[in-house]
C-alpha cells in the first residue's frame, strides 16, 4: 500500500496512477497528452463518472519540479476523489456534473532530475543552441505577456522564458489538451512554496475584468484552507502580491477564457522551503484540499 506521508519517484507515482486506475476503471483513467524532451510520457489522470466533454476542473501539480509537496500533494488529491467518490461524500457532488482532471508530475525530466542529480531543479531539461545551460522555467514559457518583465531571455538563469511561447512540450502538451477539450471552467496550477493564494495578472498590473469576484473567491478559500491547521495564507493577483512574472502559466489560462485560473504557493514561508519535511505532506494536501473545493463549488456554481 501506497505511503502518502513519504516523498516518492517518478516510477513510484507512474505505478500509483496505474493501481488507482486499475482499481477503480468506472472513475478514473489515464491519458497521455504528450511527451516530454526527454520522451517520458506527460499523464493526466481524468475523474469522470460519464457523460461527453463535461465542464472541467484541471489542477497540476510539480510543473517546477524541486516543490516536492505539489507533487505529493497531487498523489493525495487523487486518492481523496477516489474516496469522497465512493463514500458520496465532499467532492462526489461535483463529480455528478463535472470532470476533473489532474496532472500530478508536470515536469517529468525535472523531477527525475531532482531525485538523481539535484534536488533544487526547478525547470524543464530542454537544450538550446549557443548555450551550454540546460532548462526553460516551464511558469514563464506560456504565451501571455511572452519575454516581457519579470523572465529572462538568459539560458543560464532560474526563469529563462524559452526561445519562443509553448517551446516546452510539456507546456505545449497542456495548451493543445485546454484549447482541444474547451470546456474547462476551473484552472488551478499547484506550486510552493510562500503561502499564497494567486489569481491573474502576473505579466502586467492592469487587474482583469474579474477582479472583485476572484479576489472574494480566494478570501472564502484561504479562510477553509486554514480552518483546520491555522496556516496563514495571503492572496491576490500575482504581480501585487508576489512579484511581476511574464509568460505564466494562469496568465494564459484566463486570456483564454478560464475565469477560475489560480496559482496556489504551499507551504512552507521558507524555514524549509522546497525541503518540506515529509510528515508535513498530508496536512499540507489536506488544507490545501478544503481551498480547491470551495473553487471547484464556486466554478460548478457560476457557469
Ligand atoms: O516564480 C514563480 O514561477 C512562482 N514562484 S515559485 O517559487 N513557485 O517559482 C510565482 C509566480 C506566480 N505564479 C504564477 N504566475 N503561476
Ligand atoms: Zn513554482
Amino acid at each position: 500500500t501506497f505511503n502518502y506521508e513519504a516523498y516518492h519517484t517518478i516510477d513510484e507515482i507512474y505505478n500509483f496512477m496505474d493501481m488507482l486506475v486499475a482499481e477503480n476503471p468506472n472513475l478514473v483513467s489515464k491519458l497521455e497528452i504528450g511527451r516530454s524532451t526527454e520522451n517520458r510520457p506527460l499523464y493526466v489522470l481524468k475523474f469522470s463518472t460519464g457523460g461527453t466533454n463535461r465542464p472541467a476542473i484541471w489542477i497540476d501539480t510539480g510543473i517546477h519540479s524541486r516543490e516536492w509537496v505539489t507533487q505529493a500533494s497531487g498523489v493525495w488529491f487523487a486518492k481523496k476523489i477516489v474516496q469522497d467518490h465512493a463514500n458520496n461524500e465532499g467532492v462526489a457532488s461535483i463529480l455528478e456534473t463535472m470532470d476533473i482532471f489532474l496532472e500530478i508530475v508536470t515536469n517529468p525530466d525535472g523531477f527525475a532530475f531532482t531525485h538523481t542529480t539535484n534536488r533544487m531543479w526547478r525547470k524543464t531539461r530542454s537544450k538550446h543552441s549557443g548555450s551550454i545551460c540546460v532548462g526553460v522555467d516551464p511558469n514563464r514559457n506560456w504565451d501571455a505577456g511572452f519575454g516581457g518583465a519579470g523572465a529572462s531571455g538568459n539560458p543560464c538563469t532560474e526563469t529563462y522564458h524559452g526561445p519562443y511561447p509553448n517551446s516546452e512540450p510539456e507546456v505545449k502538451s497542456i495548451v493543445d489538451f485546454v484549447k482541444s477539450h474547451g470546456n474547462i471552467k476551473a484552472f488551478v496550477s499547484i506550486h510552493s512554496y510562500s503561502q499564497l493564494l494567486l489569481y491573474p495578472y502576473g505579466y502586467t498590473e492592469t487587474p482583469v475584468p474579474d477582479q472583485q469576484e476572484l479576489h472574494e473567491l480566494s478570501a472564502k478559500a484561504v479562510a477553509a484552507l486554514s480552518s483546520l491547521h491555522g496556516t496563514k495564507y495571503k492572496y491576490g493577483s500575482i504581480i501585487t502580491t508576489i512579484y511581476q512574472a511574464s509568460g505564466s502559466t494562469v496568465d494564459w489560462t484566463y486570456n483564454e477564457g478560464i475565469k477560475y485560473s489560480f496559482t496556489f504557493e504551499l507551504r512552507d514561508t521558507g524555514r524549509y522551503g522546497f525541503l518540506l519535511p515529509a510528515k508535513q505532506i498530508v496536512p499540507t494536501a489536506e488544507e490545501t484540499w478544503l481551498a480547491l473545493k470551495v473553487i471547484m463549488e464556486h466554478a460548478r456554481d457560476n457557469m
